[in-house]
């Protein structure tokens, strides 16, 4: 019946239904009226059946039901975001005095202060002793001497000490400073002595071995023509004897300027300049010693 009933509808009928939303209802008697029409087989039936039988339409729309209670509370919300600074607020009051701190430790040292100013002058002094400057001048003058003369005999000693050569009567002294030939007798006459005068082969050997022992090749010796070329005298002016060791070809008065005489290592005689400089020998009388 009820499919019968839904076919028997009119468009606008269908319309009314559509317009009133109730799909459901109307998806359901679509259903049953196809399933009506394979039960029974014979669909060309169904338009040729009068539409008097009942019209099926949703009823009327009931009243409002009443309002429910009050449903629970909702979950609490997210935390919002931050507000914005505020304005800073009004400075506050003046607090009380704190306590008193402790006490810190010591400072380094500071730098040293300007100088102050200059004070008054003092009182005089006492008169003072009156000065003999002159004598003390010469006492000075004086001492200066005296310390060139005891550093020269400082030296003469040290010479001494390294080694004389003596016979019965003389002594010889090899003194290695280099002095022209006045210079050099003036240090042997300074002493008591005089360059020494070899005057036999005994005294020219023993003169001889003693400047190569010392490792020396040529000293002066006491003998020069210095007043009279030509004329050799010893050193205390005392004339030649015939005793001489001259080198042959000797002397020679080279340059015509060789008025002094040295001794080689051989032990011979070469008359030479006298304003050269090289060591020499002084011999001193034993008596005079
Ligand atoms: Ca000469
Ligand atoms: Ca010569």
């Amino acid at each position: 019946m009820t499919v019968y009933s839904f076919f028997c509808l009119g468009v606008s009928d269908l319309q009314a239904l559509i317009m009133k939303r109730d799909l459901f209802f109307l998806v359901t008697l679509m259903s049953l009226a196809f399933l009506s029409l394979l039960r029974s087989g014979y669909p060309q039936h169904i338009a040729e059946e009068s539409c008097s039988v009942q019209i099926l339409v949703p009823g009327l729309k009931g009243e409002a039901g009443e309002k429910g209670e009050k449903g629970a509370p909702g979950r609490p919300g997210r935390v919002g975001p931050s507000g914005e600074k505020g304005e800073m607020g009004d400075k506050g009051q003046k607090g009380s005095v704190g306590r008193h701190g402790k006490i810190g430790p010591i400072g380094s040292k500071g730098e040293k202060g300007d100088n102050g100013d200059i004070g008054p002058p003092g009182p005089n002094g006492d008169p003072g002793i009156p000065c003999e400057c002159s004598q003390l001048r010469k006492a000075i003058g004086e001492m200066d001497i005296q310390v060139a003369q005891l550093t020269t005999e400082l030296k003469f000693i040290k010479n001494a000490v390294a080694g004389v050569r003596e016979t019965d009567n003389k002594i010889y002294l090899l003194v290695k400073e280099e002095k022209r030939y006045v210079d050099a007798q003036l240090y042997c006459h300074g002493r008591g002595g005089t360059l020494t005068m070899p005057k036999d082969e005994n005294t020219n050997s023993l003169i001889a071995s003693y400047i190569n022992q010392a490792g020396l090749t040529r000293v002066f010796i006491g003998i020069n023509d210095l007043e009279k070329e030509g004329n050799f005298v010893y050193s205390d002016r005392s004339p030649m004897q015939t005793f001489n060791k001259w080198r042959s070809g000797e002397p020679n008065n080279a340059y015509d300027e060789e008025d002094c005489v040295e001794m080689v290592a051989s032990g011979g005689w070469n008359d030479v300049a006298c304003h050269i400089t090289m060591y020499f020998v002084c011999e001193f009388d034993k008596e005079n010693v």
